[in-house]
């Protein structure tokens, strides 16, 4: 069975790779792309399922005996609207209102006919046995998990008459909305649901819980965040990968960063983890978490000592050259290795390579920057190009964080209908949602939060510190709605549930936030059972408060289009048609700072930034040690000396898919890579069950034991799995900190020391 099976695997990957070479060049560079780059002991589950993804579509090509015949159907055109880099096309197959299969789309050059390990189950999550199919009441206790199906009019009517009941006793800001990104579609995440806040006059959620120190710091350097098109590392000459992950939360893009190396590029990695893309690095840097500042001023420092600067660049385009020499000037080379743990000569081999190469590209991770210093290690890794001459240089130049500020925010103000917000209202920062559910927020003091309506989210998989939200949640008097696919752990703690409808049930607008698409999202069957999108539910919910405003008729449908009226999309000569017929369009996206200008105070790059000191930092940059470290609180390192970093796996998408039995499988039980020094000083052989415990609490994870996935002192485990489906009930989470970053009140997730021994 086993050996037929992968005949049948083997067979169709060859066929798929000649198929796909007729069919399109870059089709087949991802299939080449794709596999091997996962770490370590993943790699061989990696390269089955991609493959097994990647012959999807071109079974039905084949005549050979082994391949089963495939059913056809009717295509349409999706977008995959996870928070995830890629933002893949997608074809799907219909018969007799089913879908039966369901592929990349081969004609994207990002992502080019594979999905991932995750998302090749997509069926299996559509018809998933449990998808909440009807609108269900609470009838046991809060977390218990026990509710009873009513009609979608009662439920409607029981939240309104709730609401209503709320906003009478304690003041419309006594609601919340938490939403966040469990789709990040334009018109189902950022659409009119707003507009029924607005109009409520609920509190606002200030958002988000992922990049905010990063998008508060790079402003500082250059006015604007502006990053290039991720198709452009496959024709750089350098492309480092800093804090991030591509391997596991970018594969559509390692075929671009194999392509560097294939023409000759050289590629490196600075992160505390082994990646997939260390695997086959130049130079992998394994550096200490939230260490990141000094090694970026020791190298700045030895690039001017140097003179591997670009002094024509930095005459013309920067102030504050001679501030920036100074204050690198502190870190010399052995206090940058013996605060990071790297050593001089690697230092020094990657100053010299980042000062000799042109172009080179900087990929800066997202990670990183969740760290109490943050916004500070960002600022740090900005001033790097410009002191080569990087910046505006040209399309494959440069550095690249969040695309997104290009262009989202001008698609759907017209969704939100802000002039329907009568007063100004508090902001609640999603960061600290434990806090505000439980009276910790001076904000929240006087007016407890009464109603919460969580959408796109599961906090209680996600958010910090895990137990203040059970808490939170628990609460008698609050009074909680979830709109979601499945019953999460959020949801079992829902006065009501209402059942959400999958992407492939809805029309959507979908952008991606590296690459430069626009991307349509046309539904491929019907809402399943009595689910509803989530703009169908608003607009039900806004009819049943009484309100009459023409924003709350609007369909999604009305809502694609307004975004495609707006100016910037508009301007490019999109049009619904267009973006249909292909179902993804490129935007048309000028070289970054190809005019040299900053929306800076200076209007140059900013080495020294006067509005950085006005903030109340080092106006050039300076290391800061993480708030919970050896240098940053020596008390707590006595008791927890473990620093537990838990980002994302290649096998989940934050918190979705965790459900999805397959998936299960592929992951096993949730497990936390220990380095093989510190698990021997605590008796821990690979294998063992773990209590991984600090003053937040105690969770349970697998021992991995490595040599080289981490150094000692530093635990990688990652995020989201679902707490009522890990052994224990308690997940990541419940132990990270709420404590916000240096910059922009962004997330600190990880800042967390801990103690591990084996689980009592
Ligand atoms: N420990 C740790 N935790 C982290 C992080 C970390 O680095 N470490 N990273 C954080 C980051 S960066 C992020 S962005 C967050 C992400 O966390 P979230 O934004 O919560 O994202 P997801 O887990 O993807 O999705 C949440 C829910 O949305 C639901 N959903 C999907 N589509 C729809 C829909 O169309 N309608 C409705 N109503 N629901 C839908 C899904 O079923 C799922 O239950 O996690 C954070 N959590
Ligand atoms: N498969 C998959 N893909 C995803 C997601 C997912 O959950 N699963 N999540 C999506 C979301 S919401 C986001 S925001 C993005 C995140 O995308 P990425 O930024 O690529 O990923 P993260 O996993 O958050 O963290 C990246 C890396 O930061 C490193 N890191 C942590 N601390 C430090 C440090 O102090 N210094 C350095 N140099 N590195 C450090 C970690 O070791 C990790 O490898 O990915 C998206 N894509
Ligand atoms: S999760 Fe990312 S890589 Fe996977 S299908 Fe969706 S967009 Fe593509
Ligand atoms: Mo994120």
């Amino acid at each position: 069975m086993i050996i037929d099976r992968i005949k049948t695997l083997l067979t169709a990957k060859l066929i798929s790779r000649r198929s796909f070479l007729k069919t399109s060049v870059a089709s087949s560079i991802t299939l080449l792309g794709l596999t091997g780059c996962g770490s370590e002991e993943e790699t061989v589950v990696a390269v089955k399922e991609e493959v097994s993804s990647a012959t999807e579509p071109v079974i039905e090509e084949t005549p050979l005996e082994t391949v089963a015949p495939r059913e056809k159907g009717e295509v349409s055109r999706q977008t995959c609207p996870r928070n995830c880099h890629d933002t893949c096309s997608i074809l799907s197959e219909v018969k007799d209102g089913r879908i039966i299969n369901i592929t990349g789309d081969p004609t994207n050059p990002i992502t080019a006919g594979g999905l991932c390990v995750k998302m090749n189950h997509y069926k299996s999550w559509v018809y998933h046995a449990d998808r909440l199919l009807y609108p269900m009441k609470r009838v046991g206790a809060k977390g218990e998990g026990k509710f009873e199906q009513i009609s979608w009019d009662e439920a409607l009517e029981t939240i309104a008459t709730k609401i209503k009941e709320n906003v009478d006793k304690f003041g419309p800001e006594s609601v919340l909305k938490y939403y966040y990104s469990g789709n990040l579609g334009f018109v189902q995440n950022y659409g009119m649901m707003h507009a029924f806040f607005n109009k409520l006059g609920a509190s606002e959620l200030a958002t988000n819980i992922c990049t905010l120190a990063g998008d508060k710091a790079i402003p500082f350097t250059y006015g604007k965040d502006k990053g290039i098109d991720p198709e452009e590392y496959a024709n750089t000459n350098l492309y480092v990968s800093w804090g991030a992950n591509e391997a596991a939360t970018n594969v559509h893009t390692v075929k671009f960063i194999k392509q560097c190396k294939e023409n000759g590029g050289k590629v490196v990695v600075i992160n505390p983890v082994r990646t997939g893309i260390a695997n086959f690095a130049d130079q992998f840097i394994q550096i200490k978490p939230g260490t990141d500042a000094v090694f970026v001023l020791a190298v700045i420092n030895y690039i001017i000592e140097n003179n591997l600067q670009d002094q024509a660049y930095i005459d013309a385009y920067t102030i504050g050259f001679e501030e920036l020499k100074a204050t690198a000037s502190e870190y010399t080379m052995e206090k940058a290795s013996q605060i990071t743990g790297v050593s001089v000569e690697q230092i020094e081999e990657f100053a010299k390579l980042y000062g000799t190469t042109k172009p080179s590209i900087l990929r800066i991770g997202y990670g990183m920057q969740r760290n109490s210093n943050g916004g500070t290690m960002v600022r740090a890794i900005t001033l790097l190009p410009a002191l080569i001459g990087a910046i505006g240089a040209g399309a494959n130049s440069g550095y690249i964080y969040i695309n997104i500020s290009y262009w989202a925010p001008d698609y759907v103000g017209g969704l939100q209908a802000k002039e329907l917000l009568q007063n100004p209202v508090r902001s609640i920062n999603m960061n600290e949602l434990g806090k505000a559910l439980t009276g910790g927020l001076e904000t929240t003091k006087e007016t407890p939060i009464s109603t919460l309506v969580v959408f796109n989210s599961n906090p209680m998989a996600i958010t910090q510190h895990g137990k203040l939200v059970r808490e939170g949640l628990s609460r008698e008097d609050l009074f909680t709605v979830v709109l979601d696919i499945f019953r999460t752990d959020t949801a079992d703690y829902a006065d009501i549930i209402l059942p959400a409808a999958t992407f492939f049930e809805y029309e959507d607008l979908n952008q991606d936030y590296l690459g430069y698409y626009l991307r349509h999202n046309a539904p491929a069957i019907e809402p399943l059972g009595e689910s509803k999108s989530n703009i169908d539910i608003f607009n039900a919910l806004a009819k049943k408060m009484g309100y009459t405003e023409p924003i709350f008729d609007k369909t999604e449908h009305d809502a694609v289009k307004i975004c495609l009226e707006t100016e910037i999309i508009a301007t490019q000569g999109i049009t619904y048609d267009t973006i249909t017929k292909q179902g993804w369009v490129k935007l048309n996206i000028d070289v970054p700072f190809a005019d040299k200008k900053f929306e800076t105070p200076s209007g140059k790059i900013e080495f020294y930034s006067e509005k950085l000191k006005e903030a109340g930092f080092h106006p050039v940059a300076e290391y800061v040690p993480t708030a919970e470290s050896e240098e940053g609180d020596k008390e707590l390192f006595a008791k927890y000396p473990l620093t537990f970093i838990t980002s994302s796996t290649k096998n989940l998408l934050n918190s979705q898919m965790h459900n999805v039995p397959q998936v299960r499988e592929l992951m096993g039980e949730p497990y936390v890579f220990i380095h093989i020094d510190d698990a021997t000083e605590r008796g821990i052989v690979d294998g063992d069950s773990l209590d991984v415990t600090n003053d937040r609490g105690t969770i349970k994870l697998i021992a991995k034991v490595t040599s080289s996935i981490t150094k000692k002192g530093t635990l990688i485990s990652y995020k989201s799995t679902w707490p009522k489906l890990v052994e224990g009930g308690k997940s990541i989470n419940e132990i990270t900190s709420d404590r916000l970053a240096d910059m922009g009140g962004g997330s600190a997730y990880h800042t967390n020391l801990v103690e591990v021994s084996k689980a009592k």
